[in-house]
């Protein structure tokens, strides 16, 4: 594989994943951790109070990116700790980040900066949380002193990560925060996030007169049907408007996907919701566009289910979570995008896999995480001769962390952590990954 010189390497992070702290600098509850005290809804019902504390360490991981050679690292910001009441500017908490941002400036690190990576105030939450249309306001005052505090400091924004997640695994699926389970409330959420995005890039241009860049990040996974039957054909339109289409349509092309609403309606009251200019707003072009691949999905016809879908046993290799390593599909992806979406400048925002990783001896030889990142890679790389125009690649994650519903128990770092002594270790992984970084993609063996 081969990088031209512009290309950036980076790894990415999230703020209620790595952080801890919850209850310092001025920090109030997010709904994460509301959801992590309700019985059954996290795995051994982990939380992040402590996680990494990465709030208290974060000089020590600054080191640690920097020894990475990497050109650029994406986190996030925790809106409780920006608001931790409704109007109530908190500046310690705003201070957290403009020393870590200008301390990754000084070691020649780009800050890409997530507004909103899942963590909504416990008191947005109190008030409908997304569902209520005045979250878009909220979330305005949220990103208008995040762009006053941060904005010289950073290198991009990214507005909202993974509206599926949030809105979908959130508000219908119920296994996220909040742990809703209907799907009127899930389509009004995601309508809001979709909608408080276009407006942030709105306002970073014309209020600010930014230049700096700013766009969303998705996650996309592509469906195939199990086999070519009509019904198994059906299923996999069903699964790719419910992941993707639901939300590449209104982003790229100022429409909600009209099979989907239709399909949606049994459950959606009304589209009332959708107000005149909205899908304008939400369309606002972006200057790039962030994509987190990890799987793709394989899904076959199922009567009893309202969307006719479900996941269908694949014999693919699968990585600790039990998905599909598939990077032809992720190029797959990429060429749909590009011929149906987008033109904008591409970045990987997260791509990576969890493993059962064990510390031996002081190592950890997680040969499987470099396998399926050196093969995405390799996608990335071929992808770009045939001129897809993907600049830069996050590797998730930095360090193991806060799995959301898994909690603890996936590990999905390139940096192990013993969260017993907080002690950070070096992953194989990461030892691969600093070699690749340095010779923009051809790396010798480890053992050579
Ligand atoms: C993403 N799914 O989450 C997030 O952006 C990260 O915070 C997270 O740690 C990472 O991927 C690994 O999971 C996802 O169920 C969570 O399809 C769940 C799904 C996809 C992405």
């Amino acid at each position: 594989m081969k990088f031209n010189k512009d290309f950036t390497f980076g790894t990415a992070t999230s703020s209620y994943q790595i952080e801890g702290a919850h209850n310092e600098g001025g920090r109030t509850p997010s709904i994460w951790d509301m959801f992590c005290d309700i019985p059954g809804k996290v795995h051994e019902q982990h939380n992040g109070n402590v996680a990494c504390n990465h709030y208290h360490r974060y000089e020590e991981d600054i080191q640690i990116i920097k020894d990475l050679g990497v050109d650029t690292y994406r986190f996030s910001i925790a809106w409780p700790r920006i608001f931790p009441a409704k109007g109530q500017f908190n500046e310690e908490g705003m201070v957290f980040y403009q020393t870590l941002a200008k301390r990754l400036r000084e070691e020649g690190i780009k800050p890409a900066v997530t507004l909103y990576h899942w963590d909504l105030p416990m008191w947005a939450h109190e008030e409908g949380g997304w569902v209520n249309r005045d979250s878009v306001e909220w979330f305005m005052d949220y990103a208008r002193v995040c762009f006053r505090e941060l904005d010289g400091l950073v290198d991009s924004w990214i507005t909202h990560n993974e509206p599926w997640c949030a809105g979908f695994l959130g508000y219908h699926m119920g296994v996220h925060a909040p742990g809703h389970t209907n799907l009127d409330e899930a389509v009004r959420a995601v309508h809001h996030m979709l909608l408080s995005h276009g407006e942030a890039v709105n306002m970073l241009k014309n209020e600010f007169g930014s230049t700096t860049s700013i766009g969303i990040t998705l996650n996309l996974s592509p469906v195939y049907p199990k086999t070519d039957s009509v019904n198994d054909r059906l299923a996999a339109n069903n699964s790719d408007g419910y992941s993707n289409r639901w939300f590449l349509d209104p982003v790229f092309r100022g429409s909600y996907p009209v099979d989907m609403m239709n399909l949606f309606s049994k459950y959606v009251h009304n589209y009332d919701f959708i107000q005149e200019g909205d899908l304008q707003t939400i369309s606002t072009p972006c200057d790039f566009f962030g994509i987190n691949f990890y799987s793709r999905g394989l899904v076959e016809f199922n009567a009893a289910n309202d969307f006719l879908t479900q996941g269908a046993h694949s014999d693919y290799e699968k990585t600790g979570m039990g998905w599909d390593i598939a990077p032809n599909e992720f190029k797959d992806l990429i060429r749909r995008l590009r011929n149906e979406y987008t033109d904008l400048p591409i970045y990987i925002t997260e791509n990576g896999a969890a493993y059962d990783d064990k510390v031996e001896d002081g190592r950890v030889h997680d040969q499987l995480r470099i396998d399926y990142v050196e093969k995405h890679l390799q996608a990335v790389s071929d992808l770009n001769e045939e001129g897809m125009n993907i600049q830069g690649y996050y590797l998730w994650s930095l360090l193991d962390n806060f799995e959301w519903s898994f909690g603890y128990d996936k590990r999905f770092g390139i940096i192990y952590v013993n969260y017993e002594t907080q002690e950070r270790i070096w992953k194989d992984s990461a030892l691969w990954y600093a070699d690749i970084v340095k010779n923009r993609g051809s790396v010798l063996p480890l053992n050579a």
